[in-house]
Parts: structure tokens; sequence; C-alpha cells
């Protein structure tokens, strides 16, 4: 089980965000958690420098739907990086499973496909509480870590390619 906060990180080490374009992807089931994992990514990128203009937040119904609705960002926006928020919750059949291994799968294939920075911010938890702890509880926000991974791949990009 995690035990750090998610979100004590040194904010010194960030590079800045000036100039990045990010595209947000977030999922419509289980809202009270995504919702504010989206909260915690904008707040975040913003912090680091970018700008209102420079984030496109879209919704898709479900976590299963994370993936084309990244792949639409890529394809008919002109973001850098990509960030998927989505929260899937176990319960009695093997959805979870399924649910989990296809968006795993298909973020893993964007990020070859586009060669840009897919951000995977899936919640995958035993229950909501454990949840709830990762979306602004006891554990932080799962959305600023992807924030904040977003920012440094496309730093790492940039420092290469330049
Ligand atoms: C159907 C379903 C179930 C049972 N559970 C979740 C969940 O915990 N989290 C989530 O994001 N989505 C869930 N979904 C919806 C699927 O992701 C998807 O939207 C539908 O299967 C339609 O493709």
């Amino acid at each position: 089980m995690a035990t750090k906060n998610l979100s004590e990180y040194d904010l010194t080490s960030v590079p800045a965000a000036t100039g990045m374009k990010f595209g947000i992807v977030v999922a419509e089931w289980n809202y009270e958690i995504t919702g504010a994992l989206a909260r915690g990514a904008i707040d975040t990128l913003k912090i680091h420098g970018a700008k209102d203009e420079n984030i496109i937040l879209k919704h898709v119904p479900g976590s299963f739907e994370l993936t084309l609705g990244a792949q639409y960002m890529a394809e008919f926006t002109d973001v850098d990086a990509v960030i998927v928020l989505g929260c899937v919750i176990q319960g009695e059949t093997r959805h979870f499973d399924f649910i989990c291994n296809g968006v795993t799968q298909g973020i893993t294939n964007l990020n070859m496909k586009y060669n840009k920075p897919f951000i995977f911010g899936l919640l995958t938890t035993g229950n909501q509480q454990q949840a709830l702890d990762r979306a602004g509880g006891k554990l932080g926000n799962k959305g600023d870590e992807a924030a904040i991974t977003a920012i440094k791949m496309l730093a790492l990009k940039r420092e290469l390619t330049k």
C-alpha cells in the first residue's frame, strides 16, 4: 500500500511549463474522484507556468474511453502532451481487470505511436476510500503527480531535441 503523500515533491526540481501545451482527458465515471484529479492537474500545471489557453480539458464517459479520447487529442489538436485521468474501483466481477489492462496497453501504445508523452493518471483501487485518499486526500493528489510527469517528459524531449 502506498504510504507517502503523492503530492510531496520539490517544487524547485520541476522545469518551467512555459510554452507547453497540454491535453487532459477525464473519465466521468467516479467523477467525485476524477474531477478532483483534474483540478489537481490543472492547478499544478498553472503553478509551473502553463497558461489557461494552453490547457485543453475534455471528458469521456468512462476510463475505457480514455485511450481513444487521448488519441483524439493527439490527432485533432496541437497539444504537446496528454494526461489521462480516471478511476476504476474494484468490484465483484473481472470488469476492473479488463478496463485496467485495456487502458494500460492503450496508453502505452499511444506513447509509441505519437512519440509524445501520454501520462497515465488512472487510479486503480480496491475501494472508494483508497481513491479519495489519492485524489486530494491524505495521500495527496495523483492529478498533481500526472501534471509534473507531463512537464518533466516534455522538458526531457526539449533537452534532447534542441
Ligand atoms: C462499466 C464500468 C464499470 C463497471 N466500472 C467503471 C469504473 O470503476 N471506472 C470507470 O472509469 N469506468 C467504469 N465503467 C465504464 C467503462 O469504463 C466504459 O465507459 C464502459 O464499459 C463503456 O465502454
